[in-house]
């Protein structure tokens, strides 16, 4: 594969919509009563609500989302949680608890463990890891409701032992409107959730606003306007990564069935914009493909969806033998990638670059974007070169906790005070060496 071919399958894999994509950015918008960029756009709305609050949100709220709200009708009151959850489909509510069970059981497992060791003299050194108190999760709401994002960031918050989950999700029939979503949100014990999207909404969590007081970090996926207002509050806030539109790369031998290569391939594409590439170097698969695809997408309720981003954000191809396979998937650094060959874990080994990796024709990516137990919510657009999924370990900090003795403190003193003296700071030396006088003995 050229480098020309490698960049044309990124540009596959960040549609417009992704934070990275040049699509994305080159776009103008104008909310305004003027051509800006959404950068521009967003930095205003931010500014916007952090000047002048609530007033601001429920403004943008009737001019983005066409939604008028007054300020009581911004949060979704318990009533309205408890009848979601009274009214839901019982089926729904024992799969959330079951699949709570799954997240918090790999949630919690993974949790970073405090860490002492001993320092000559006597003294010890430890990492300690705390919860974050109060955290704010993007839950989308424009091409589908996503009961299960809530699951996939509010539970790995829970098994950090955070205390307060605030949910937005835009004022929409697949957002806080959305009766599964609500009743998820009552089941798994959130109390707060509010009817906002979009920049807005990120700015409101950062910033705080009357009714909505301000958290320590933003977790969620979001369209492009919730990616870049993340971006922008970051500093005031902590975020997660970046996530743009889902995608998958699927690596196949001739030991996979053309059926289930197919339906991955579909089950990524009908989000939406959502890429699917598939990569093999058994030639007669990529029509075997091909045939399974058109034929499959007739029988999905999104299959005019699913078959536009296949048109759009699908690739099928060709490589020479195993190794292109994997230097391809670790060139593109993908979000999800299956793969589905004869010695699948001898080829994750050459696996450094994805957001999540499927192992086996058993593994598909439905199965961790709603049972598993990893958060759905993973670095997307290449990003996967520098950033993890989203995991309970992301809502932990840590302090370093620095406890020495009087012989320890002298087994460091004389590198403390050549360091200290070479950065002309006399007084850090002298504070280590009047402890050691013999007079303070
Ligand atoms: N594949 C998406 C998650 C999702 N799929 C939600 C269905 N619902 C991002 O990993
Ligand atoms: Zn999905």
């Amino acid at each position: 594969t050229s480098g020309e071919q490698i960049a044309a399958l990124r540009a596959k894999l960040a549609p417009e919509g992704n934070v990275v994509s040049e699509a994305g950015r080159q776009k103008t918008i104008e909310v305004f009563g003027e051509p800006l960029s959404p950068v521009e756009v967003v930095e205003r709305i931010c500014g916007d609500v952090r000047d002048r609050g609530l007033a601001a949100v429920l403004e943008y709220t009737s001019k983005l989302d066409g939604k008028d709200l007054s300020d009581s009708q911004l949060r979704v009151s318990g009533d309205a949680l408890e009848a979601a959850h009274r009214g839901a489909d019982p089926q729904l509510l024992a799969a959330v608890r079951r699949i709570r069970e799954n997240v918090l059981r790999f949630q919690e497992a993974i949790l970073h463990q405090d860490v002492t060791i001993d320092v000559p003299g006597g003294g010890f050194l430890t990492q300690r890891y705390l919860p974050l108190k109060r955290i704010g999760v993007c839950v989308p709401g424009g091409a589908a409701a996503y009961p299960s994002t809530v699951i996939m960031t509010a539970v790995p918050a829970q098994a950090a032992g955070v205390e307060q989950i605030a949910v937005v999700a835009p004022p929409t029939e697949f957002g806080s409107y959305n009766d599964d979503l609500l009743a998820t949100c009552h089941e798994l014990g959130i109390t707060e959730v509010y009817r906002m999207g979009g920049a807005q909404a990120v700015a409101a969590l950062a910033y705080g606003v009357e009714g909505v007081p301000a958290v320590d970090k933003i977790v969620g996926p979001g369209n492009l306007f919730v990616a870049l207002a993340k971006k922008h509050v970051f500093g005031d806030v902590d975020i997660d990564s970046i996530a743009g539109p889902s995608e998958v790369i699927v690596i196949a031998d001739d030991t996979a069935k053309a059926d289930y290569l197919a339906a991955d391939m579909l089950a990524q594409a009908e989000h939406s914009p959502g890429s699917s590439i598939f990569i093999t170097w058994h030639a007669p698969l990529i029509d075997e493909v091909m045939n399974e695809l058109n034929r499959q997408r007739q029988t999905l309720s999104r299959g005019e969806l699913a078959q536009q981003a296949l048109e759009s954000f699908g690739a099928l191809i060709l490589v020479q033998d195993r190794a292109e396979a994997a230097d391809l998937a670790n060139e593109l650094a993908t979000e999800h990638l299956h793969l589905q060959c004869d010695d699948a874990e001898d080829l994750l080994a050459e696996i450094r670059y994805a957001g999540a990796v499927f192992v086996g024709p058993y593994s598909p990516v439905a199965v961790g974007d709603y049972a598993a137990g990893p958060s759905h919510v993973l670095p997307t657009g290449a990003t996967a070169r520098f950033a993890s999924g989203l995991s309970s370990n992301d809502f932990l900090r840590s302090n370093s906790v620095i406890h020495f003795t009087r012989d320890s403190l002298n087994s460091v003193a004389a590198d403390v005070k050549t360091l200290a003296e070479k950065e002309g700071f006399t007084a850090h030396a002298e504070s280590v060496a009047i402890r050691l006088r013999a007079e303070n003995l």
